[in-house]
């Protein structure tokens, strides 16, 4: 009949794909695009379920970041912008992988009768929905939009309708089965026999193309009752970089041409546009954009920050003639940044001033501005701030040691985002990097109304601080830095803008902070095996727990070298594991790196 017809054609059309079993992962779904239509559709009901659980906004970000061209994915953010909480991530695979619109269905059900979500036929879910520049991006939107129905557009009509038949058919089955009709009254089915008329509205908006973390900024400052459009995002970082920029003391603001000068690769993906758009607010900076989608280049193909920063070589488009400039790169989706220096010849190898750097040079300094702060005193004994570091295995050890030695707490967690932010919020400020460029700045809500407030008393004179003061600078660059920095996730443009006020802050080239130390040589392999996930590791990934005596054989390898470090761990987002190494020369961790790979295989 009708309701079975409606089924077939939804599950031949959003069947997942056979054989491959999807995981929410370090940075949800990510394949090849041609497997993910049915993932899509099926995490646009995970985001409407969301939304009516938090009764707040929720974003739906299409990208694969910094993987090939041909792979897409598809990733949640949270009503403070950050990722899907993690507690909902074992449903969302079990979403994607239901074998059939049965599976779906009772699944679905089942969760929402114990998350106690309300379908009440008045709560509104609402999802903003973003993608990147890639050619599959669209047609995957598209793919949600299949069962389009007359009153709602988009993810809307895609929930109605999924939701419409799924309630169909659990009731036909139930009705059939299990004549549990009563049960189903409580969901008001009745409701959705109606064409127009849902028990759940769901509104999606489809905010275009955008980077990654503008997407999550838009989420968090919509459930903050914020203006959230792309211009907003645009206005508040320019205002702020401009308030940090006013707030340099002449005497340290001695520049030559060059410094206010910084080429960017856009790994052929949609930051390089963004980023055009915001330099064109700054009068203080030059930004040259090269490797930007619209150039034309294959989206991170010999491009991207995750390129340089893994291969140590200069993107395309990038040569000796850049020797001695500043130079940067994001990855696709635009939520990684690394800088680079290129040689002076053309032996293709850079010197790489990665996220640790990156991370290196906020804290020393923020560091700065706290003991402005505390010197004062008039703030001295009110609010004494905890800034802590979070880094990953990943860190180079030099970084670690370096950040020790400035006195500073560093923490480490598993890799992925959500980690780090999540161990980055506990303090007043929370610093958090990947090496590979993704990290942010976290203000805590205390803080920054303590900020505020104090602010507010300087500007109006009340207060024991002398208009002028370093104290007072020091309250409004660190009010500034949290408008500028992306409370939300890593996001490589703010990050930018901060980097480079900071260097004019110092007066320092690039070449002086690549030098606030010395990285240990690294490297990283990836090696295919028959299941990756029979790696299973402790210990913030630092330690193979299984398969047993793994972690013997890497100690004994690594034992044989002077400064030697080595880990392996199953990939998040890519069928490998990966392994990384560290040792006192290249030769050596190259050496130390391929050993272990090979007790992997
Ligand atoms: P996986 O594939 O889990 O290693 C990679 C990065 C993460 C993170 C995610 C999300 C490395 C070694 N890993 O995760 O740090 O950025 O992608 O993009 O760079
Ligand atoms: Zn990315």
């Amino acid at each position: 009949d009708g309701q079975q017809s409606l089924l077939l054609s939804s599950s031949s059309r959003f069947s997942p794909p056979q054989g491959v079993k999807l995981s929410y992962g370090t940075a949800g779904f990510r394949a090849d695009a041609s497997l993910l239509p049915s993932t899509v559709y099926r995490v646009g009901i995970l985001a409407a379920l969301r939304s009516l659980k938090t009764g707040s906004i929720i974003g739906l970000m299409i990208t694969a970041s910094h993987n090939k061209v041909s792979d897409n994915g598809v990733k949640i953010a949270d009503p403070n912008g950050g990722m899907l909480s993690q507690h909902w991530e074992p449903f969302a695979d079990a979403l994607a992988n239901a074998p059939s619109p049965q599976h779906l269905l009772l699944l679905i059900n089942e969760f929402v009768g114990k998350e106690g979500i309300l379908m009440d036929g008045v709560s509104q879910a609402e999802v903003l929905l973003g993608r990147d520049t890639r050619p599959s991006g669209d047609a995957l939107l598209e793919a949600a939009r299949q069962f389009h129905g007359d009153k709602c557009g988009g993810l809307g009509a895609v929930f109605m309708d999924m939701l419409k038949t799924l309630m169909m058919l659990l009731k036909a089955w139930f009705l059939k089965y299990l004549q549990l009709p009563l049960w189903l009254d409580l969901f008001a089915f009745s409701h959705y026999d109606n064409n127009t008329v849902g028990v759940v509205g769901a509104v999606a908006t489809d905010m275009g193309i955008l980077t990654t973390p503008q997407l999550h900024w838009m989420v968090r400052a919509r459930n903050k009752g914020m203006q959230a459009s792309e211009q907003d995002y645009f206005e508040q970082l320019s205002s702020s970089f401009r308030c940090l920029k006013d707030l340099i003391p002449a005497e340290k603001s001695k520049f030559d041409g060059l410094n206010n000068k910084v080429i960017v690769d856009g790994s052929n993906g949609v930051g390089g546009v963004k980023l055009k758009v915001l330099g064109s607010l700054l009068n203080a900076l030059v930004i040259e954009v090269r490797n930007s989608s619209e150039d034309g280049g294959v989206l991170n193909d010999g491009v991207g920050a995750d390129y340089v920063q893994k291969e140590k070589v200069a993107p395309h488009g990038f040569g000796s003639k850049d020797a001695g400039i500043r130079c940067a790169s994001l990855d696709g989706d635009a939520d990684r940044l690394v800088y680079f220096i290129v040689p002076p010849e053309s032996s293709g190898r850079i010197d790489l001033v990665d996220g640790d750097k990156i991370l290196s040079l906020f804290a020393v300094f923020i560091r700065e501005q706290l003991s402005f702060l505390n010197e004062n005193e008039g703030i001295k004994n009110s609010h004494q701030a905890r800034l802590g570091v979070v880094q990953t295995a990943y860190a180079n050890g030099a970084s670690t040691n370096y950040l020790k030695q400035l006195g500073l707490e560093v923490n480490f967690t598993p890799t992925g985002v959500k980690y780090l932010h999540e161990k980055a919020a506990e303090f007043d400020i929370g610093i958090y990097f990947e090496a590979n460029g993704h990290g942010t700045v976290l203000f805590s809500e205390s803080f920054v109304g303590w900020l505020e407030t104090r602010t507010k008393e300087i500007s109006s004179g009340s207060n024991g601080l002398s208009s002028g003061s370093e104290g007072k600078k020091a309250a409004l660059r660190l009010l500034a830095v949290s408008k500028l920095i992306n409370q939300a996730v890593g996001d490589a443009l703010s990050g930018l803008l901060l980097v480079e006020v900071i260097l004019q802050y110092m007066g320092w080239s690039i070449h002086r902070w690549n030098e606030l130390y010395h990285d240990l040589p690294s490297r990283q392999l990836k090696v295919k095996v028959a299941d990756r996930n029979a790696v299973i590791t402790a210990n913030a990934e630092t330690v193979v727990v299984s398969p047993p005596g793994l972690q013997e054989a890497i100690n004994a390898e690594t034992g044989k070298y002077h400064q030697g470090r080595c880990f392996v761990r199953p990939s998040g987002t890519e069928d490998v594991v990966r392994v990384y190494a560290e040792a006192s020369t290249q030769e050596a961790a190259d050496t130390l790196a391929n050993s272990v790979a090979k007790l992997v295989d």
